[in-house]
């Protein structure tokens, strides 16, 4: 076989709670910021379908794990709801939703499945967001006391716990660019809410280990490499490292080296917008740095220096850099977004290089569909070469990664079975699965599933 993975690599995909279980009466789930804004503007979601009407995993659970099984699957990603378990994020513990979680770790676990458990996956529980949500202190020490609840309840059979998924999206959506709530342009709260985030994962890293128990804990980083228009125009790389330290190093160096990038320190300060701290923060981050890594990586970011006039009564973190627009990039036609390849292999070879080495593994990588459901046969099956070739693609250069020492041990893809995707809602799909939203959630394994399974089993492809 060309392409040889190692034994027990994991192969999989990831999903989130909210993506997937659905929101039922009497279930006592509280809640998150997304069923409150899709309460209050419907029109800004796709199709003003919101987040009740998700493909139901919360019913549907044993049914999706032999999905998962028949897409083979040995491992897999989901994320606890904090608003499912604690519908309050600060008050009692919801036993339905107990319930829920230990059944469906258990039926991964009796199906062969390794369980990877998430924490927060861009769920903030509203009672929580009313009083600030990441903006405020008292929301970090609710949510490492959700936390340990998780730690305690499930980490006899979890043995993979990550504290936060893409940690920059509520940032980047909630506080600069407007699509999560509570969709406000404010760059000092975007500071706040960033490094709260950071400080709520080393202190929720720092209770797992003094549990003392039987796993490991790290955190699911979108890692987006900057690529400068010219490498030798000192202005454009200048601008990339900027692009780089706002949008990856911000999470990345204090989830592994426990300090922030200087770069980022200096500019935060010139603008006079450090955030509120306490004594000790900075050497909890420092002590309670992660142990394995996820890494998201849908696309690149190709920048350049400054053209565009900034905006002098905003400051945004894009006043430091443009987006360049690359001619004849190789482009996804079905989301807008550039494939590139290599930038997996990048970003490996800079975890090699520059992080230690941590042990890492893709935690999503997907290729989105607008309307996939054009190209459904008769039969209900979806011939979905295009997502075949942007896996094996993505793949090689994995493959070409470890081979140079990467510690990479893993690959999921986003995602399993097609899911409600925040204010895109279904509008592209990314599963090895499709699900039938207006025929009771039917799934029909696509024709990428089928082969995901066959690469799996061979632990490898040509
Ligand atoms: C990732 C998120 C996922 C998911 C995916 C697809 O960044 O972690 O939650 O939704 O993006 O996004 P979209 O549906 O907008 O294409």
């Amino acid at each position: 076989m060309k392409y040889n993975f190692p034994k027990d690599f994991w192969w999989g995909s990831a999903v989130s709670g909210p993506q997937t279980e659905g929101v039922f009466p009497g279930d006592n789930k509280g809640d998150s910021t997304w069923d409150y804004w899709y309460k209050q503007k419907p029109e800004l979601f796709f199709d003003q379908v919101g987040p009740e009407k998700t493909s139901y995993t919360y019913l549907r659970f044993k049914e999706d794990v032999q999905l998962l099984k028949e897409t083979g699957h040995n491992s897999f990603r989901t994320s606890i709801q904090w608003s499912r378990l604690i519908p309050t994020g600060d008050g009692e513990v919801n036993q339905d939703a107990v319930r829920f979680y230990n059944e469906y770790i258990d039926e991964l676990i009796a199906n062969d499945i390794e369980p990877f458990i998430n924490l927060y996956h861009f769920d903030m529980p509203m009672s929580l967001m009313e009083k600030g949500g990441w903006e405020s202190r008292a929301t970090v020490e609710a949510y490492v006391r959700y936390a340990k609840i998780c730690f305690e309840l499930f980490g006899d059979r979890v043995k993979k716990w990550f504290t936060n998924n893409e940690p920059i999206v509520p940032v980047e959506g909630g506080y600069l660019y407007q699509f999560h709530y509570p969709a406000i342009v404010d760059l000092r709260k975007a500071i706040q809410v960033g490094y709260h985030e950071n400080l709520a994962s080393a202190m929720a890293i720092s209770a797992y280990r003094q549990l003392n128990l039987d796993g490991e804990i790290g955190i699911i980083l979108n890692l987006t490499p900057s690529y400068p228009r010219d490498v030798n125009n000192p202005e454009d790389v200048k601008a990339s490292i900027i692009c780089d330290a706002f949008f990856n190093r911000s999470f990345l160096d204090p989830a592994i080296k426990g300090t922030f990038p200087q770069e980022l320190i200096d500019i935060v300060k010139e603008l006079g917008m450090l955030p509120e701290y306490e004594a000790n923060d900075l050497d909890i981050i420092k002590e309670n740095t992660v142990e394995l890594l996820g890494v998201n990586y849908y696309h690149p970011r190709r920048v350049k220096a400054k053209e565009t006039p900034k905006n002098p009564l905003i400051p945004m973190p894009d006043d430091y850099f443009d987006m360049y627009d690359m001619p004849n990039k190789k482009m996804n036609p079905y989301r807008g977004w550039e494939i590139y390849e290599r930038g997996v292999y990048d970003l490996l070879i800079n975890l090699r290089d520059n992080y230690g080495n941590i042990p890492c593994f893709i935690s999503e990588n997907g290729m989105g569909v607008e309307n996939e459901a054009r190209f459904i046969k008769e039969d209900g099956s979806i011939e979905d070469d295009y997502r075949i070739d942007f896996v094996a693609g993505h793949l090689r250069y994995v493959h070409d990664a470890l081979q140079e020492g990467s510690n990479v041990k893993g690959y999921h893809m986003w995602t399993a079975i097609d899911n409600w995707s925040w204010t895109n809602a279904y509008k592209n799909r990314y599963g090895f699965v499709s699900v039938d939203i207006d025929n009771e959630g039917k799934r029909t394994i696509k024709k990428s599933g089928h082969w995901f399974k066959t690469v799996a089993d061979n632990n490898g492809f040509d």
